[in-house]
């Protein structure tokens, strides 16, 4: 490794924006290390083609641990024997509603997760030499009480995710202000691709999209579809969180497109893709989206999908990154959905490779 290469340690390196991230600051010459957790069967799907790349250019570039983020001795000696310049805090149980049932494990895991990674920056002596990246989320602003959300809105986190993911926060501002530690909070809003995890309402619907469209003949059961999200393309935030670790001075940014849309209009949208024209008919747990032209049902709810206190309306105001980063999102809300549906179709054809 040349001396001066720079090193970046990612937890979450499976997950989707651990994939793209990667990509991302390979690109850049980094050398990149991931920790992964032991599964009984392959989690390694999203960064296997970067693996593969490295093998045959002969380049080493990519180099896997096995750890976990409620291990605080494993994290320990992750990072002595890495020694990073970066260090990305991406690993979570990420899922809102699974939260509700994991409650104790997701705290575990999102807010304590990163406390140990900072204390692991610390017992290694590196305050002064890393540079720390906490995903941070639009989930903390959680009951609306404000519109559009900036970094300034006050938090009102509605799930023990968003609750975790606040301590997480707040153990990041105060070890930066204890320690002085370079260490940033990027409070991402919804971000989406076609390697989002498939029980995630955008890609759950795309993939039935696209099952519709291989000639599958199946009923689309969701939750809650008035709820409005700001989403963005996964490839367009992993650059925010390298920029922000670029700066003279740590802060924390709101990423998001500026532009909210319903979890109804996502479902017309990746339709119309597969040119079917989605009307919805009665109400709320028995209401349903059928074809205009031939009558056909095929979205029903399912109560099941709701959740105990939901998240009604996110909207981000990016105007601090896009000021002080020059970050400006590329990918377009059309864009975003004809991607994920285009690819989903490709998946199925070619033997579902992100599942
Ligand atoms: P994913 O669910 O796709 O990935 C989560 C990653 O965390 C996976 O690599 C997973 O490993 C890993 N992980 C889970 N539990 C643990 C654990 N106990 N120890 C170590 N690693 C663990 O999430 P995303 O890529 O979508 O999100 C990345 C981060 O950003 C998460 O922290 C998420 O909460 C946050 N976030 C995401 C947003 C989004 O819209 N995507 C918006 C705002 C914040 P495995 O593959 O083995 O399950
Ligand atoms: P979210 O994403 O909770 O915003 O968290 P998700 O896609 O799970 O839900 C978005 C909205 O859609 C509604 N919904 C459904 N959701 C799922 N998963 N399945 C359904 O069938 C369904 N029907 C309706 C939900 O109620 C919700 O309102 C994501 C995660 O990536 C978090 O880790 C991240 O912090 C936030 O985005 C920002």
């Amino acid at each position: 490794m040349a001396e001066n290469q720079k090193v970046a340690l990612i937890t979450g390196i499976t997950g989707q924006d651990g994939s793209y991230l990667t990509e991302f600051l390979i690109n850049k010459g980094y050398h990149v290390h991931g920790i992964i957790r032991r599964s009984s069967s392959f989690n390694t799907s999203r960064i296997e083609h970067l693996y593969q790349d490295q093998h045959k250019e002969g380049k080493k570039s990519l180099t896997l641990h096995y750890g976990d983020l409620t291990d605080s001795s494993n994290l320990h000696s992750i990072v002595s024997r890495v020694n990073p310049t970066e260090i990305y805090n991406l690993g979570a149980q990420s899922h809102v509603k699974v939260s509700f049932d994991m409650s104790e494990y997701t705290g575990d895991v999102d807010g304590l997760g990163c406390l140990r990674l900072l204390d692991a920056i610390r017992s290694c002596g590196l305050e002064k030499k890393v540079k720390y990246y906490q995903a941070s989320t639009s989930e903390l602003y959680g009951k609306v009480q404000e519109i559009p959300q900036s970094e300034t809105t006050p938090f009102y986190p509605r799930s023990p995710y968003a609750v975790a993911k606040q301590y997480a926060y707040w153990i990041v501002v105060n070890y930066r202000e204890a320690y002085d530690i370079y260490a940033c909070n990027g409070i991402l809003f919804n971000h989406e691709s076609p390697r989002r995890g498939p029980t995630f309402v955008t890609r759950k619907i795309t993939r039935f999209v696209a099952g519709i469209a291989c000639g599958k003949d199946e009923i689309l059961y969701l939750g809650n579809i008035n709820a409005k999200r700001d989403w963005g393309h996964a490839r367009d935030y992993v650059e925010a969180m390298w920029l922000m670790l670029q700066q003279e001075k740590p802060e924390d940014f709101v990423i998001a497109t500026g532009e909210t849309h319903s979890v109804r209009e996502f479902v017309e949208k990746s339709f119309k893709e597969i040119d079917i024209i989605i009307k919805w008919r009665g109400e709320a747990e028995n209401e349903e989206g059928y074809c205009e032209k031939t009558g056909k049902v095929y979205v029903k709810i399912d109560e099941k999908y709701y959740r105990p206190t939901e998240v009604d309306l996110l909207l981000g105001n990016p105007n601090k990154a896009k000021k002080l980063l020059k970050w400006e999102i590329k990918t377009s809300f059309d864009e975003l959905v004809k991607e994920m549906v285009a690819k989903d179709i490709e998946y199925i054809k070619n033997g579902d490779k992100y599942n």
